[in-house]
């Protein structure tokens, strides 16, 4: 049989095309696939939601690749392990309660998990900005703006596309980018103490993994925030390699989403 390289185009094109359309109206838009990210939208898409991500890179997993300092092991504690076993991932336990795995096999676990559970992945694309709707006198993240990532890295002056979405996760990290948009361009305050981004603090990983939990919410209608950008977001500690809290709150976010879209 004759290999046309036609077909192969049209193939690629047709499916990414389709892909797109059928993504056009989310339940869940997570930006960011890190761990906290990848660990949601995989929780949210094995009860059947309709789940995008989408994350700048090429390649999915955020900062759980390189370990600490590119030495390729994370460290989990004892409360978010059950989620690795979940995945299929065997822990070593190096002392009482400290759990260690390989980063990669880690990393590339998680990703499949997302992925076998029916999540849409949109990398090299990035969020560029919300859909802002005043809803019953209330306002309302309803949907993102996208932009290819080459785009942007080549500050290339292309307009971008945008979807709909019932719930948007901010899991952008440390830089929590897409708050930080919102705030800088709409007359608004967040569920936040100062009602802005109270930033995030030096190291301090026991309170810091704790905080990663209590501070995964819905920070303005529409939006939530997980992962490092809660802590960042609510005035929390870095934590360094040690995942549990990333693990846990893309858990709880994922369930506290589901409780809406159900009620
Ligand atoms: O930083 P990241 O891994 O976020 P996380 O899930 O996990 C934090 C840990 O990796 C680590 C830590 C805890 O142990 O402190 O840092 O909170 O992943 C964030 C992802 O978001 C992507 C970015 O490329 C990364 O892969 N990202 C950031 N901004 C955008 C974005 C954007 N505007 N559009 C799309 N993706």
């Amino acid at each position: 049989m004759a290999l046309e390289e036609r077909i192969i185009t049209r193939a690629i094109a047709a499916k990414y095309f389709e892909k797109f359309t059928d993504c056009l109206d989310l339940d869940v838009a997570v930006v960011g696939g890190g761990p906290s990210g990848l660990t949601a939208s995989w929780k949210l898409a094995e009860q059947g939601f309709k789940v995008a991500l989408f994350e700048r890179k090429l390649s999915i997993g955020g900062g759980m690749w390189g370990g600490g300092m590119t030495w390729n092991y994370i460290v989990v504690q004892e409360a978010g392990k059950h989620i690795l076993e979940e995945a299929g991932l065997d822990l070593e336990e190096y002392e009482p309660g400290y759990f260690t795995v390989d980063a990669v096999t880690c990393t590339t676990t998680l990703a499949s998990k997302a992925c076998l559970a029916g999540v849409h992945v949109f990398n090299c694309m990035s969020v560029e900005d919300v859909c802002i709707r005043e809803i019953n006198g209330e306002k309302r993240i309803t949907g993102l703006v996208i932009n290819s990532s080459p785009v942007e890295l080549a500050g290339l002056h292309v307009d971008p596309l945008v979807l709909d979405a019932k719930h948007v996760i901010e899991a952008t990290g440390h830089d929590t980018e897409v708050l930080k948009t919102l705030l800088r361009k709409n007359d608004v305050r967040l569920n936040t103490p100062s009602g802005g981004l109270e930033g995030e603090q030096s190291m301090w990983a026991e309170i810091a993994e704790a905080n990663t939990v209590t501070h995964t919410r819905e920070v303005f209608p529409g939006i939530w925030v997980a992962g490092m950008a809660a802590n960042a977001t609510y005035g929390s500690y870095r934590m360094g390699p040690v995942f549990g809290g990333m693990l846990l709150s893309g858990v709880k976010v994922a369930q506290d989403i589901s409780d809406q879209l159900r009620s």
